[in-house]
């Protein structure tokens, strides 16, 4: 029988049964920001997210699905915002569900053609990863973003293609605006 899990609908946080807790730091991020030096800046130990996972069967068995509560400290680096490091499914036909619960963001997406558009995220807001789509929130807001996920539980992550090619275009400040602007 399912745990008797909550969604706590003011914060996002998910809670009543094991969930498995990760941690992502500034140092966690090296080489995910566009302007090393200002990153090198900060505290290496500051949070940039965190996200929980409640994962009722064995990561990479096939018929199940995972929910997941991703938090996003507001911050900056340089005009770049605070945000996920992103990745494709391994299995690359697999989609995904996400529903923000609070603040503000941008949700990028990138398809194998390195095509990159992105969604504006706002309390409410339904997004649908499709599959073959490479994913990163970004926390463009100065409050928390947090945001309910929904995956199958044969995803499974691909972070070394993002991590050396990147995405084709960045959310950043300009001007007061949350922008995307293709990298050169
Ligand atoms: C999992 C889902 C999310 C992310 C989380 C952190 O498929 O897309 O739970 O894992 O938002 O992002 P990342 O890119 O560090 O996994
Ligand atoms: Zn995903």
């Amino acid at each position: 029988m399912t745990p008797q899990l909550t969604v706590d609908f003011l914060t996002g946080a998910i809670s009543g049964a094991p969930l498995q807790e990760t941690l992502r730091t500034v140092a966690d991020m090296k080489g995910y920001f566009r302007d090393e030096v200002a990153w090198q800046s900060l505290d290496s130990q500051r949070v940039v997210y965190r996200v929980q996972a409640f994962l009722p069967v064995r990561e990479g068995e096939e018929g199940g699905l995972f929910l997941g509560n991703t938090f996003i400290e507001p911050g900056m680096v340089a005009d770049e915002y605070f945000m996920t490091k992103g990745h494709f499914h391994r299995n690359r036909n697999r989609s995904e569900f996400y529903i923000t619960i609070t603040g503000r963001g941008a949700l990028i997406l990138m398809d194998e053609g390195r095509r990159t558009v992105f969604e504006p995220m706002e309390p409410g807001s339904v997004h649908y990863v499709p599959f073959n789509t490479a994913h990163r929130v970004a926390n463009t807001g100065d409050s928390v973003l947090s945001f309910l996920a929904c995956w199958p539980s044969d995803a499974g992550h691909d972070y070394g293609t993002i991590a050396s090619k990147g995405f084709s275009a960045r959310i950043r400040k300009i001007n007061g605006v949350a922008t995307l602007v293709e990298e050169p």
